[in-house]
């Protein structure tokens, strides 16, 4: 897989989220003359800790996508991890790869997160050979479309933009209208789970022979990194993520819609897809999974609340989280509207917590770099914001922990959609919840040492005791917003001696948690 000289070919990158055949960089390659990089390096596994399975399963899949390339006669230029010349950073690889091939110009597809952008437009600016630098097309909706549908509004919310999506790709319509004559079907979807159901068993992808090496090559290089491999169940070819996404469609799709928000101990997958990572590395294509999504429901082999939850989260959420990305960056990422300024306490990374659904998540998240979303959204997520913790170090947290984190995904839900931090691009309001949100959609509550009806004291949840002392504390940014009339509502009815009650023990359950002042960002730790 190494190449000769090729005076007048052009160099082509593909990074290690950019693993299709239809890559936009490729598409006019030409087998004769150019040569394709691909570098596994240290820069891009460890700009975070991320979580081992994350750098095994991107490793793997760089491997089997260079190889067979290569078995289409394609020149692949590929860089191990371990190989002595390696500069260990993509920029320094695409120099070094310049310098050997002769190649006169190179092109690339944009890459998915602003910090290796900056870092690509910046040697593009000086290189010594004509860059050019493509859109990625592996999204539904382009960056005009997005900034075009943006361009009028006063506020940006996702319902209004996935029907626009759902009109431009005919998905789940029946002529110009909704299939089933609504939109949206959420208000079906929001069932717990009840007592004896259990989510159906899952089978995980077995590592294959390539994966398996790759997840010896973390182990020895990456010791210190955050999570297990033991567990290595995520797809890494493309008929492995087909695999999965069959397995999905046809068995598990029709139970999405009904527990889609349901949680259960010592139950990872529930009826989530399992195919976030396949996506988000290129694996697999997200119109074809929602076509395919809908095909199901013509066929009258899932429900249409479970169907539409479904293609809502690709083409509704998944789309729409990136363009609120690229809009809004780099001012973006600075956002902190609430002011949080605490330390991420230490058991997001121990799971060391007598709080059940929180020891639950971590544990997840660590043996299977994977939470499902409402353990992010209304665990985790919930938590770091009532607790007031430093944006920065909440978004570190999220992209160390889980396989399918990338920055442009991974920051607008977590600064956005979880801790509010973005003051309200993303969403109208915070998700902010009290323990009986958890107790109504989990079985955690019953095996807790805390009690989900205790509203104060040492023994009462820490999400009741917290929930007030948020609202309160953060009076002046979030009381005009008319989606919390209620909540601020019902606190102006406690009186003043009891807010300031509610203030100290919000206080008193977040240094008791951890979540101290802020010094520093500290680095995530193994
Ligand atoms: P399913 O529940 O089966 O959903 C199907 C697909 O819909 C997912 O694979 C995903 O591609 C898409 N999707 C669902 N919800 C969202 C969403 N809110 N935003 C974007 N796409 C969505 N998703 C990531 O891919 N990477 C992240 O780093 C990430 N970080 C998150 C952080 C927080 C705080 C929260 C609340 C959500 C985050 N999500 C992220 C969104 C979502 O939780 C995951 O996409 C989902 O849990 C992946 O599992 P699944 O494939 O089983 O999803
Ligand atoms: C996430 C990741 C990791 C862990 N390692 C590599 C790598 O060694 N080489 C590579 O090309 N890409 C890697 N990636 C994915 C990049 O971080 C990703 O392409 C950018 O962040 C843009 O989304
Ligand atoms: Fe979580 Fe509170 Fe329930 Fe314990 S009681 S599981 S901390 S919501």
């Amino acid at each position: 897989m190494t190449s000769s000289a090729r005076t007048g070919g052009t160099l082509r990158l593909v990074l290690g989220d950019q693993i299709s055949e239809s890559l936009s960089a490729l598409s006019d390659l030409d087998p004769q003359t150019d040569v394709v990089l691909m570098a596994e390096v240290r820069d891009e596994a460890t700009y975070v800790r991320h979580h081992k399975q994350k750098i095994a399963m991107i490793f793997a899949a760089m491997r089997g996508h260079a190889g067979r390339l290569a078995a289409k006669g394609v020149s692949v230029r590929y860089v191990r991890i371990d190989d002595e010349a390696n500069s260990h950073s993509i920029v320094g690889e695409m120099q070094r790869a310049l310098e050997a091939s002769g190649c006169e110009r190179i092109v690339l597809t944009e890459c998915g997160e602003w910090r290796l952008a900056e870092a690509l437009r910046a040697f593009a600016a000086e290189a010594a050979v004509p860059v050019e630098i493509r859109e990625d097309q592996r999204f539904i909706c382009s960056h005009a479309r997005f900034r075009n549908w943006a361009s009028d509004r006063r506020q940006l919310r996702m319902e209004y933009f996935y029907r626009e999506m759902r009109r431009d790709t005919g998905l789940l319509m029946d002529g110009s209208e909704p299939a089933g004559g609504q939109w949206n079907y959420d208000a079906e979807n929001r069932k717990g789970l009840p007592k004896g159901l259990r989510p159906p068993v899952r089978a995980r992808t077995p590592p294959n022979p390539q994966t398996l090496a790759a997840i010896a090559d973390v182990g020895r290089l990456f010791p210190d990194h955050f999570g297990d491999l033991d567990a290595f169940g995520w797809p890494t070819t493309p008929d492995e993520a087909e695999a999965v996404l069959d397995a999905f469609l046809t068995t598990i799709l029709p139970g999405f819609g009904d527990w889609q928000d349901a949680m259960a101990t010592g139950e990872p997958w529930m009826w989530h897809g399992l195919i976030s990572t396949a996506l988000n590395i290129g694996l697999l294509d997200p119109l074809d999974t929602c076509r395919r999504a809908e095909a199901i429901y013509r066929e009258g082999r899932a429900p249409l609340n479970a169907v539409e939850g479904f293609i809502r989260q690709i083409l509704g959420w998944r789309e729409f989280v990136r363009g609120i990305y690229w809009l809004k960056m780099p001012e973006y990422g600075l956002r902190n509207a609430l002011g949080a300024d605490r330390n991420l306490p230490w058991f997001f990374w121990s799971g060391k917590t007598d709080m059940a659904c929180v020891a639950d998540t971590v544990e997840s998240t660590r043996r299977n770099a994977y939470a499902h979303h409402i353990q992010r959204l209304m665990v985790t997520g919930n938590l770091a914001m009532l607790l007031g913790v430093d944006p920065d170090q909440v978004d570190d947290w999220y992209m160390t922990v889980f396989a399918d984190a990338f920055d442009w995904v991974e920051m607008p839900n977590t600064r956005g959609m979880a801790t509010f931090a973005d003051g309200g691009i993303v969403g109208s309001k915070p998700y902010a919840a009290s323990g009986a949100y958890i107790h109504r959609m989990s079985d955690y509550c019953g095996g807790c040492r805390y009690d989900v009806k205790g509203r104060t004291g040492e023994a009462a949840c820490p999400f009741n005791r917290l929930y007030w002392g948020f609202l309160e504390r953060n009076r002046a940014v979030l009381s005009g917003n008319p989606r919390l009339a209620m909540p601020y509502r019902t606190l102006a009815g406690f009186g003043e001696e009891r807010r300031k009650a509610l203030l100290a023990e919000a206080e008193s359950t977040r240094l008791a948690l951890g979540a101290g002042p802020a010094e520093h960002t500290p680095a995530s730790p193994g």
